[in-house]
């Protein structure tokens, strides 16, 4: 433990600059000593954030927090910030329901200016900021810190293109610790490891004096060198970034807090684009630091045997299995080993998508290609083009960036590429930017995409293996979830477009799409036991929609409910809706259950499940609401707050 206390004293990020480098330093070790504390029980990322604090410091003590743009591109790294600027106090409540967010969040601080979560847009947002502060002629500086794995996006390059152009003075800070969440991929990374390497820039001067000392007129040529560096840290080199209009100033020790706050107080000033090379150790101050960067990219908190978290007392569950991402890679190898055509790509998620199990498998079927989601599906295209079946891993709320990619690569040249959104639907804890609400209302609206939703891992196998034999486009959503073993059902082979009916009753039907089913099948067991007999049927395919069986429900039932683990704008409800419509049954018999028009908080998933009514219990109500001709159950105003974000 630190033994001394500085962070009680640091009421506003100001108290910062009241203290010396000495204090800076010990400062940095509360600090450490507080986000390990609370992310080994909370969960979060740990090893980008001990990376940065003292970065942080420096940054706080030279820049004015409250004026300038201090803008975090990946503000899952904001935790020293956030202790840094009142949130101390509840930082124990970090990425818990109501509580401190994991990543940068407006509502919650003044010093949070954009609620971030995907990276690479934060060089252009604060160039963005830069030509404002220009215009309004405001004597705002602008500072954007990215990582180097951040910078494997092309929108940094976009930024960088823009801002080396206009030469406006902003300061772009790259945090090179070597990682993404993984090893940092690709030609970029190993150009920065080539800048990275090079001495940092005291040991070289030493060597420039050493060597220009042996010639006539040397002392002149090191006098010349050290103006035009403006006693700066800067390359004594041209490289991509000064190529670009940048003055490159690198590498720089991101770990002392006295040379960083040297270089940044005269960065602050210059009157051009900067480009200040800082090399961090992820994980600093920990001791897996040296060990295992990777693993420490992000802990996931005390690990709960998730049994307990999907079968709460008292309640009868689907007895839990494998997850959904596991369920997808033993699918994936099964099916790699008969189709040597089949190729996986993942946009620096080798992890979360469970590619890094099939790369042990399969190392040369799988193409990683950075923080570059148009790239990877894009790339996608080429590979099915040109006669493979590649399979794209990617978090629904990551391949929104993709969008267009798509749009013209897959769909308008109908090409087959599977597309894999793993977390989608409530993400958990990691919130709002990160929550895939919207593939299926952003995807259906394409030609010749087919969408699927598997309700166990026997309809994903399934799904997967009609999805890498199809002749166009397919995307398959996958929650964050264990897949169910669902008993005492019937076992029909999936079909392209056709749903199913898993048991009927009289009194009302549901309509569940992917993980939803399970839920609703608990649903009907709980209304069975109070004597109320409901359909259950599974749709499999938001596109092509089974529209007889959405006409026959309604036809045969006094109701149909739809139920989604999507919002409720244009997705798999809507998708029933328009259907019928067209077909001119009764759509006042349809109630559409799915995440509201808003924004969703972070919170555990099954939490935010439940109070969105989306479990088997919910379920259960919305149908008893339906049956008593009530409006559906919604949050309480108290609650309301905690689960949508209202702007
Ligand atoms: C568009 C997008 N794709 C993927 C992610 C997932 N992601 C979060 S952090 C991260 C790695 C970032 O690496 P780097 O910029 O080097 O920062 P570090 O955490 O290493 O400091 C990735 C891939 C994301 N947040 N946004």
């Amino acid at each position: 433990m630190a033994d001394t206390n500085h962070l009680d004293k640091i009421l506003q990020p100001e108290d910062v600059k009241k203290l010396g480098l000495e204090e800076l330093d010990s400062l940095a070790t509360e600090i450490r000593e507080e986000i390990i504390e609370v992310v080994s029980r909370n969960g979060g990322h740990l090893g980008s954030n001990l990376g940065v604090v003292d970065l942080t410091l420096a940054l706080y003590k030279i820049f004015d927090i409250r004026r300038d743009n201090v803008i975090w591109d990946g503000s899952y790294q904001t935790y020293a910030h956030k202790l840094l600027t009142g949130r101390r106090e509840r930082f124990h409540t970090l990425r818990k329901f109501g509580g401190v967010c994991g990543f940068g969040w407006k509502p919650e601080s003044e010093f949070d200016p954009f609620n971030f979560g995907h990276v690479g847009t934060g060089l252009a947002t604060a160039y963005g900021c830069t030509v404002a502060n220009q215009k309004l002629k405001t004597d705002r500086r602008t500072v954007c810190i990215i990582g180097d794995g951040s910078m494997t996006s092309g929108v940094a390059y976009e930024a960088l293109n823009n801002i080396g152009h206009t030469k406006l003075p902003m300061t772009v800070i790259l945090n090179d610790n070597g990682f993404s969440i993984s090893k940092t991929v690709g030609a970029l990374s190993s150009y920065f490891q080539q800048l990275r390497t090079a001495p940092f820039y005291d040991e070289a001067k030493k060597e420039i004096h050493k060597f220009l000392q042996n010639f006539p007129g040397g002392k002149s040529v090191e006098s010349m060198l050290e103006g035009m560096r403006r006693g700066l840290k800067q390359s004594l080199f041209p490289n991509m970034f000064t190529a670009l209009g940048f003055q490159y100033y690198g590498p720089i020790d991101g770990h002392d807090i006295a040379k960083l706050t040297k270089v940044l107080e005269n960065v602050r000033n210059q009157d051009k684009p900067v480009l200040l090379h800082v090399v961090t150790q992820k994980g600093k101050g920990h001791p897996d630091a040296d060990t295992d960067p990777y693993g420490l990219h992000k802990h996931t908190g005390p690990t709960l045997p998730v049994e307990a978290k999907l079968e709460p007392e008292g309640k009868e569950r689907p007895i839990a299995s494998k997850s959904y991402t596991r369920a997808f890679v033993d699918a994936l190898t099964d099916l790699s080993e008969e189709d040597p055509k089949i190729v996986a790509i993942t946009a620096a998620m080798p992890d979360g998508t469970g590619l890094v199990e099939y790369a042990e498998k399969f190392p040369d079927r799988v193409y990683d290609v950075g923080i570059s989601e148009q790239c990877a599906v894009a790339f996608a295209a080429g590979l099915a083009h040109s006669g493979l079946r590649p399979v794209c891993a990617i978090y629904s709320s990551f391949s929104q960036r993709a969008y267009d990619i798509v749009f013209q690569e897959m769909c308008l040249n109908n090409l087959p590429v599977t597309l894999v959104l793993d977390r989608a639907g409530i993400a958990g804890e990691d919130g709002p930017t990160h929550h895939g609400n919207f593939d299926i209302s952003a995807l259906r609206t394409f030609p010749n995409m087919t969408l699927m939703a598997p309700k166990d891992e026997k309809d994903l196998r399934e799904m997967l293996k009609l999805a890498t034999r199809a002749e166009g486009p397919v995307a398959i959503r996958l929650p964050r979830e264990k897949t169910p073993i669902l008993t005492d059902i019937p076992q029909n082979p999936v079909v392209i477009g056709k749903g199913e009916i898993l048991r009927e009753g009289k009194d009302g039907a549901i309509l569940g799409y992917g993980v939803t089913v399970a839920r609703a099948l608990e649903a009907a067991d709980m209304l069975a036991k109070e004597g109320v007999h409901v359909t259950v049927a599974n749709a499999r395919f938001a596109k092509p929609l089974d529209a007889s069986l959405a006409s026959k429900l309604t036809q045969s039932h006094p109701w149909v409910l739809t139920v989604e683990d999507h919002a409720s704008q244009g997705g798999f409800g809507s998708a029933v809706l328009e259907e019928l419509a067209l077909r001119n049954e009764d759509t006042r018999k349809i109630h559409i259950h799915a995440i509201p028009d808003r924004f969703l908080q972070h919170a555990d998933r099954e939490e935010l499940v439940h109070y969105l009514h989306l479990d088997g219990e919910g379920i259960a109500d919305v149908c008893r609401m339906i049956l008593a001709g009530e409006p559906a159950p919604v949050p309480n105003p108290e609650q309301r707050k905690h689960f949508f974000y209202e702007g």
